[in-house]
């Protein structure tokens, strides 16, 4: 059974299952730091994170929030923020990148500095709910490898209000490697008995809101250190974790708002196109195998760009004796639009 209702201002009224509410997690859960990147974030959206952050996790299980600016021209994002965050209950350390450097190595300046157990990752513009914390760490303590996700509520652009998200979406991917929410299979709903309440086993995540396992992290390579400011990182992680034995799952009875928005508010030096084909190039090389060909008859762009070296990657691709591609297909994301065999691609 499941209750439903939008409503802004009473979080109890979520699309929540409704066992979520009577679910008891046990009492020793790990501890997480939460990492939160930014470049010329707002203000108020940037509080709203961490105050919520602070407001509803258990305040033994938060061990810190590791703020990395990714050096942003905004000025109240210094000495102004620096002051604020020291009358919060909650060590909240800030680190600064020389350069813009793009999230990705943000994220890994970041994850360098947690002491925590587990490492959660937010957007700079989301809001935590209640309970949201407890049920990602519980997953994680069944299962070090599992990386989970909240669902993501949605945070209107216009408004601020907060809307919740739905349980029968989970993450994909098309043709040209972008992220897409698709319906939860019912491969998936059968696995889980109708019990709305466990984790979704998903193919991909949106990349931004997650939490794993420190050691974890380490082991399967945290990020690719060769992409560049936005984009494709989280599909490298998702096939990564698949690939090399992790799960990756969202974990229904945890809710984040997130803030989506229509348009960029950042730049991206090289080029926004430039920088995505780099960064998506740079998974095709390592993770895809044949499958890469595919991608690439689709998105030519993709064939011109520079995209440096991933000899590492392949090399940590290697040492993890990590399942081809093919095997991510078949058994994680049968209903890819990626054809699992093809004679022949064009127009008809
Ligand atoms: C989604 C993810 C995002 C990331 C991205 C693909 C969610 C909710 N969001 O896009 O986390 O995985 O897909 O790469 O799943 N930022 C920097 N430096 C930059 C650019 C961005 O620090 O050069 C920060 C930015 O301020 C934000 C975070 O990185 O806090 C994610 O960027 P976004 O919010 O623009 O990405 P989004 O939500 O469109
Ligand atoms: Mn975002």
């Amino acid at each position: 059974m499941q209750l439903c209702g939008f409503c802004s201002t009473d979080f109890s009224c979520l699309c929540h299952p409704v066992s979520c509410k009577t679910k008891v997690y046990p009492d020793d859960l790990p501890n997480t730091s939460i990492v939160i990147v930014f470049h010329n974030e707002a203000w108020s959206t940037l509080l709203r994170t961490v105050h919520s952050v602070i407001n509803r996790s258990p305040r033994d299980l938060l061990v810190e929030i590791v703020l990395v600016d990714d050096a942003s021209e905004r000025d109240f994002l210094k000495l102004k923020l620096e002051t604020y965050v020291q009358t919060l209950e909650v060590p909240v350390k800030i680190l600064r990148m020389e350069q813009r450097s793009g999230l990705i190595r943000a994220r890994l300046r970041g994850a360098a500095v947690t002491t925590g157990q587990v490492i959660t990752f937010l957007d700079a513009h989301c809001e935590c709910t209640e309970g949201w914390l407890e049920a990602l760490l519980a997953r994680i303590r069944e299962d070090r490898r599992a990386v989970v996700c909240p669902i993501i509520d949605v945070i209107s652009d216009e408004t601020f209000e907060y809307m919740a998200g739905s349980d029968m979406t989970y993450g994909g991917f098309n043709w040209k490697l972008n992220f897409r929410w698709y319906p939860v299979p019912q491969r998936e709903m059968d696995r889980r008995k109708g019990d709305r309440t466990l984790p979704v086993r998903t193919p991909t995540m949106a990349g931004g809101l997650f939490s794993i396992d420190k050691t974890y992290f380490e082991e399967i390579g945290s990020y690719d250190p060769g992409m560049d400011i936005w984009g494709g990182e989280n599909l490298e992680m998702s096939f990564r974790i698949w690939q090399c034995g992790g799960s990756l799952e969202i974990v229904t009875c945890s809710h984040v708002g997130h803030v989506f928005r229509k348009a960029t508010p950042y730049s991206f030096p090289g080029g926004t196109g430039q920088v995505i084909n780099k960064n998506n190039r740079r998974l095709a090389e390592v993770w895809m195998d044949e499958f890469k060909d595919f991608f690439y008859i689709i998105s030519p762009g993709v064939m011109r760009v520079d995209y440096g070296d991933v000899s590492s990657r392949k090399a940590l691709r290697e040492a993890l004796k990590c399942k081809p591609f093919s095997w991510y297909l078949e058994n994680i994301y049968p209903d890819s639009q990626i054809p699992r065999r093809y004679y022949s691609l064009g127009e008809v």
